[in-house]
């Protein structure tokens, strides 16, 4: 019994230096239509850095909604509860970048630019945490 409490506690450091040593960079583009991709895979519980690069001529954002949240446009005020992450205030024709940690839930975040009218455009993708 006390060994296997032993062998318990070594597998659960070892699983946490895991957790701690991971990190991840993420890199996206943005237009005045849209992210580069519709789709960014990153794993779960993980230190992510976002480098938000704005190729369009007005100011974008990258926001990640909860599980479960999608916003019908035009997003506003009723919309900001639902959002768990984001990058905002990325001017045209600059990067900007930090940092998040991923939810330990996997699934499939909607990703949206909040700017009102900025949907329509289609400023929308998905972020698969797995
Ligand atoms: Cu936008």
């Amino acid at each position: 019994m006390k060994k296997n409490l032993v062998i318990a506690m070594l597998m659960l450091a070892l699983s946490l230096s895991a957790c701690a040593s991971k990190k991840v960079t993420l890199n996206v583009t943005a237009t005045d239509s849209g992210y580069d991709s519709t789709t960014y895979t990153v794993p779960a519980g993980t230190e992510v850095t976002v480098n938000l690069k704005n190729d369009g001529v007005i100011e974008h954002e990258f926001a990640i909604l909860k599980l479960g949240e999608h916003v019908t446009p035009p997003f506003g005020d009723k919309d900001e509860a639902k959002i768990f992450w984001e990058l905002d205030g990325v001017e045209a024709g600059t990067t900007k970048s930090d940092t998040f940690t991923t939810p330990t839930e996997p699934g499939e975040y909607d990703i949206i630019c909040g700017i009102p009218g900025h949907i329509e455009l289609g400023m929308v993708a998905t972020l698969i945490v797995k």
